[in-house]
């Protein structure tokens, strides 16, 4: 990986991270829910996990896409992602050695959009370097925390009462931010509710662009409850709605959504469309985009967090490496693997400790045994491409 930016405090060993690419397989295992989880684009009981794999040099990497069956989060689906990766991107990738992670995304990135699908392979590729240099994926990216603060996100309940006994249950497991899914209809006033409750919590929300710039005197009576953020109350693509809303709010906006890559996260800064950023991984297309956003942010002072998309515990883990960069400085969407699943694809699964932190761990990679047997005793389907003719 070529040297990045002054937050990195690793210097790169003099090793060759040339890597070929022999082998990349797609797996997809279902994963049921604990509980079902509802947002205002919907509501799922089950995860289809799509998880890549990636061999060269004899060790192999794991990524993650975090794909939905649907549409609704952004156009991705498991489906395109499928698609693209069996049709483009693992030919580019397999093509000729990868010579660096900006190598990788530059062949990625001559393919327009599909940036989940592009992230699985990035993914897969880092835990790769990382194993191959016998680093952590934290070490590898220039992380510095030893463990991160975690927050966990609720989505829309049946009821209030049961909204209350759940903010009362992920407290008492030391989560340190409460996320609520809010959407017309069910905001103002359990926020209110919540907020009685516990005073001095911290408390966000999270409309997933459920409103317009239509609704702005609405959501200004969420200023009302001294909220960490709003996570992208507009449109998915809205830059110009966010900032007039924003100049409006006492209230951090935060955008998710609307950030896909290090271009738009610069554009959404200079028109003060937020003051926080979500990152996530699968959305902006990488660990690239990924760590240039952070450091776009860091150096402009901008906190962000890593956002979730109820991911197994290979995406978890990435997700905990990037969150141990230094510009991380508030609590995550990383919850225990239990929280979401009753049995996770990786050993040890992810814990959350009594003080709401998640390790970092120090292993080669991602630090977690993935458990083969488990996957592909529940794979739903797997694809294997071999070789530069990609072979199915
Ligand atoms: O908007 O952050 C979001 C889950 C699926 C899709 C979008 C989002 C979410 C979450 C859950 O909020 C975060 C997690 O715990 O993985
Ligand atoms: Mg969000």
């Amino acid at each position: 990986m070529q040297s990045r930016s002054e937050v990195v405090t690793t210097p790169a060993p003099a090793v060759s991270d040339q890597i070929a690419i022999e082998k990349i397989e797609m797996r997809t295992v279902r994963l049921p829910l604990n509980e079902p989880f509802e947002t205002s684009f919907g509501r799922i009981d089950s995860r289809l996990i799509f998880l890549i794999s990636v061999e060269g040099g004899g060790l192999t990497g794991w990524g993650e896409v975090v794909a939905s069956e649907e549409p609704r989060y952004s156009y991705e689906t498991v489906g395109t992602a499928q698609h693209v990766i069996r049709d483009f991107l693992a030919p580019a990738m397999m093509s000729r050695p990868v010579s660096d992670l900006s190598d990788l995304a530059a062949r990625l990135t001559a393919f327009r959009g599909h940036n989940m699908a592009k992230a699985g392979l990035e993914l897969a590729y880092m835990d790769l370097l990382a194993r191959a240099r016998g680093q952590s994926l934290s070490q590898l990216i220039g992380g510095v925390r030893e463990s991160i603060a975690v927050g966990v996100s609720l989505g829309i309940q049946p009821s209030l009462d049961r909204l209350l006994e759940r903010v009362d249950q992920y407290l008492s497991f030391g989560y340190q931010r409460i996320k609520l899914k809010i959407k017309p209809g069910w905001d103002i006033e359990i926020v209110r509710e919540v907020r009685r409750r516990h005073p001095d919590i911290l408390l966000s929300v999270d409309a997933n662009c459920a409103y317009t710039i239509a609704d702005e005197n609405h959501l200004r009576a969420l200023d009302d409850f001294g909220l960490l953020m709003i996570e992208q109350p507009l449109d998915h693509d809205d830059l110009i709605d966010h900032a007039k809303l924003q100049s409006e709010m006492t209230a951090p906006i935060c955008l998710d959504e609307s950030i896909t890559g290090v271009k738009r996260a610069s554009q959404a800064l200079d028109m003060r469309s937020c003051r926080i950023i979500n990152i996530k991984i699968g959305r902006v297309g990488g660990y690239s985009q990924a760590l240039a956003i952070h450091d776009l942010c860091y150096s402009r002072s901008i906190p962000v967090w890593c956002g979730g998309m109820l991911e197994s515990g290979i995406g978890r883990a990435h997700n905990i490496a990037l969150a141990s960069l230094p510009g991380f400085s508030l609590p995550g969407d990383i919850s225990a693997s239990s929280r979401y699943f009753a049995r996770d694809v990786i050993v040890p699964e992810v814990n959350v400790a009594a003080d709401g932190m998640v390790e970092v761990p120090r292993g080669p990679g991602l630090g977690f045994e993935v458990d083969l047997d488990y996957i592909n005793a529940n794979a739903q389907t797997v694809e294997r491409f071999e070789g530069y003719d990609l072979k199915k």
